[in-house]
């Protein structure tokens, strides 16, 4: 037995996840569903229905990122994200989860959200990037000196806003927060989080995640 993922690719929440669970080394099982057809198994655990999902080997089971995030560098912590992590990571993450990423979200999806301009949208959002860049301009990492369970679960969030609109990120007046999300973007780490797996609800495939991450498990 195993503990038992529940992820999508592109989910900006299953990312910091699956961050926090290869940067500690603690091994699960990944099932990559889709969205608009979530397991059975899945709903049963978690019937929220969102990801990321960790069944831990004792039954219990993790429904929200954070937790999945808190529960994996328990176990491990090498990269010292959440050693160097005072209280205030929670100040950032909830700003990012309840300020940030409805804009982002009306930004993304500008069409379905008529009332204002993607622009108008895009605005509101670049408040807390603004004070992201702020942040940079003082410390190389959010919280400091160290890069911590901060950055990494805000980092996938951020990169989400830039992609809207590369260019316009791309010349907008954020040098430290676009440095920042570069390195991100080019570490090993990220890359090993964004392999892509064949959906466990087509194939029945589960993956060892993080080593060996593309060979199936038995
Ligand atoms: N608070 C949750 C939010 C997770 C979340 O909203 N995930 C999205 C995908 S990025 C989701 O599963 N949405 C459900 C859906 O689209 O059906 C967490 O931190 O894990």
């Amino acid at each position: 037995m195993s503990a038992i993922l529940y992820s999508f690719r592109r989910c900006p929440y299953a990312m910091r996840a699956r961050l926090a669970i290869a940067a500690s080394h603690s091994p699960v099982l990944l099932r990559e569903i889709i969205l608009k057809h979530k397991p059975a198994e899945m709903l049963a655990l978690s019937p929220k229905g969102t990801v990321p999902v960790l069944q831990l080997e004792s039954g219990e089971v993790l429904e929200e990122s954070l937790d999945i995030m808190l529960w994996a560098l328990r176990q491990a912590d090498p990269l010292g994200w959440l050693k160097s992590a005072p209280q205030n990571w929670q100040q950032w993450v909830t700003r990012n989860d309840q300020e940030f990423k409805p804009y982002l979200d009306k930004y993304k999806y500008a069409v379905r959200f008529p009332e204002q301009s993607p622009e108008s949208y895009r605005q509101q959002a670049e408040i807390f990037i603004a004070d992201i860049e702020q942040q940079l301009k003082q410390t190389p990492y959010l919280l400091g000196q160290q890069q911590s369970l901060a950055d990494m679960a805000i980092l996938p969030f951020v990169r989400q806003f830039a992609s809207v609109d590369l260019n316009w990120f791309e010349q907008a007046p954020y040098p430290k927060t676009q440095a920042w999300l570069k390195q991100f973007i080019d570490s090993a780490l990220f890359r090993s989080i964004m392999k892509k797996y064949p959906t466990w609800l087509d194939s029945q495939q589960q993956f060892r995640f993080p080593e060996s991450a593309r060979t199936p498990a038995e």
